[in-house]
């Protein structure tokens, strides 16, 4: 009983905590720890392929994974290769599960050495 209690105090406190002052949510924090302007690199379309520019390595998740949750946001690329459509574009493409509306690392290795030119599986 008394822990019903306690957690319903805790809920409620919580509730009241996030309604009252009005700080920014954790998103809007990882949004400022990573702005646009960090861009490192770009991408072109060249047929079926993409074409990544990057000062770090295109092939590796980590990369891309910015704040290192384990899966890649659309943010997370724009952050990298700028907001354009070749960015959407790529990203759909690694997205190979879209429901969940980010890339997995096992969406990203599945997909990469198939479509980064830099990336390109050349042992097939
Ligand atoms: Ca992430
Ligand atoms: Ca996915």
């Amino acid at each position: 009983m008394e822990v019903k209690v306690m957690l319903c105090f805790v809920l409620f406190a919580c509730v009241w905590y996030a309604d009252g002052c009005h700080r920014p949510s954790i998103r809007h924090l990882r949004s400022l720890e990573y702005p646009a302007e960090r861009q490192e690199g770009s991408v072109e379309k060249n047929g079926g392929h993409y074409s990544v520019t990057l000062q770090a390595h295109p092939c590796r998740f980590d990369t891309y994974d910015a704040d290192r949750d384990g899966e890649i946001s659309k943010r997370e690329v724009q952050a990298i290769l700028g907001i354009a459509g070749e960015t959407d574009s790529l990203f759909a493409e690694l997205n190979i599960m879209p429901d969940d509306g980010v890339i997995k690392p096992e969406e990203f290795y599945a997909k990469v050495p198939q479509i980064i030119t830099q990336c390109l599986d050349t042992t097939n």
